[in-house]
């Protein structure tokens, strides 16, 4: 896999986490909203042994904020989102597509309601910010839309619920699922969240000085030790295997969400107005043409993530391409996420992709990879 040096100047901007991340013997950054977002500490297949067996700390501090607060604010985020975030209770996140007028998937964010009046988009990597700003103005909105000075710290792995309640309480294992609370820890105020983008469940801490990053940072690695704590980031074999599709990779602007697969997050019949209803009632009376679908990839062990192979029928017509790819050491082969004609969506649909010029023989899996081990 060629791993290229970024130069770490101010333009790509820091995290409040990042002296440590250095400390720590980073491997690999990739770039997320303009940010560093490490992923690799010692190898990929090695950070996700760990990552499945312990407690690893991540700086996600790239997964930013776009705040909004005012009298309007419930309104906006209906407008730009086709779930029903009227229901969503303060205290609560909501993983909620954001979707254009003509349905196209602008980010993926997770929501959270922070009061009656104010919410909270943490973002994938896409420019929601300026978007919403221009909504906000165009419609008149009594709101403020900005970025603010928050940092997501994760901590993920199964050991992740004794360390936070060694650090902050005993009460914190009784947060659900996409619930959170505001504590202080480390001296300074943060939201505490069951969240995180592994499916080994974990925290998410939202820092909200990054002046303090280092020394929440602190306290997590201190008290970490006797859990055998690592750094880590989101890691690439461990999320496809958890069936995590990403933003940028796995589904675009010109994706819809249904060809995405984010049907479980939407109600098109909700009550207040979202700007993407009609052209989502479209979409689902027809169905979407293309759909994001899990392959299994014949021949040799995938060395390179880069996404660029097509998807091939039996007379070598293209009808998809592949997003995502990685070797799955838990799997023993090589899975991948690929969007895919309709008609080749079904599982068990053999085709082959254009690998470089070598072709292999590719199988539709079902989305828990069941089986495949
Ligand atoms: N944490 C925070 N912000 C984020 C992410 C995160 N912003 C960017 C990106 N990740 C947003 N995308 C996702 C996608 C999936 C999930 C979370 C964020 C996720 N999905 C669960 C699943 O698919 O199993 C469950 C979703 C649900 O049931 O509501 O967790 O990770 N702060």
């Amino acid at each position: 896999m060629p791993i290229v040096p970024m130069l770490l100047s101010r333009r790509l901007r820091a995290s409040p986490y990042e002296q440590r991340v250095l400390e720590q013997g980073v491997q690999v950054f990739t770039l997320y909203n303009k940010m560093t977002l490490p992923i690799v500490f010692d190898d990929m297949e090695s950070d996700r042994e760990h990552l499945c067996e312990h407690v690893q700390i991540w700086d996600v501090a790239a997964e930013r904020q776009v705040e909004i607060v005012g009298r309007d604010a419930l309104q906006l985020v209906e407008l730009i989102s086709p779930r029903d975030v009227s229901r969503c209770d303060i205290g609560q996140c909501m993983y909620a597509p954001l979707c254009d007028e003509n349905g196209g998937v602008i980010n993926d964010p997770i929501v959270l309601r922070l009061a009656k009046d104010r919410f909270w988009l943490s973002i994938a990597d896409s420019d929601v910010l300026l978007w919403v700003k221009g909504v906000a103005y165009g419609r008149g909105f009594d709101v403020d839309v900005f970025e603010p000075d928050v940092s997501p710290l994760g901590l993920q792995g199964p050991k992740a619920d004794n360390l936070v309640a060694d650090v902050v309480g005993e009460h914190t294992r009784d947060i659900k699922f996409f619930r959170f609370i505001e504590t202080t820890i480390a001296g300074t105020d943060v939201l505490l969240a069951r969240s995180g983008w592994s499916g080994q469940g974990g925290f998410e801490v939202y820092l909200q000085d990054s002046n303090k990053g280092l020394d929440l940072w602190d306290v997590f690695w201190e008290a970490g030790q006797k859990y055998n704590i690592r750094s880590g980031g989101p890691n690439f074999i461990e999320r496809v295997e958890s069936g995590l599709k990403s933003y940028g990779s796995d589904m675009t602007i010109s994706s819809d969400p249904f060809e995405a697969g984010l049907e479980k997050f939407m109600n098109l019949d909700k009550p207040a107005e979202y700007m993407s209803r009609d052209a989502l009632a479209k979409i689902a009376k027809t169905g979407p043409k293309k759909r994001l679908v899990n392959l299994i990839i014949g021949g040799d062990k995938l060395d390179s993530p880069r996404n660029t192979w097509k998807v091939l029928d039996a007379s070598d017509d293209e009808v998809g391409i592949v997003t995502t790819q990685v070797y799955s050491p838990k799997f023993a082969a090589n899975i991948a996420f690929a969007i895919v004609d309709a008609d080749y969506s079904s599982v068990g649909t053999t085709l082959t992709v254009d690998a470089d010029g070598e072709k292999r023989a590719v199988i539709v899996h079902d989305t828990q990879w069941q089986g495949s081990a």
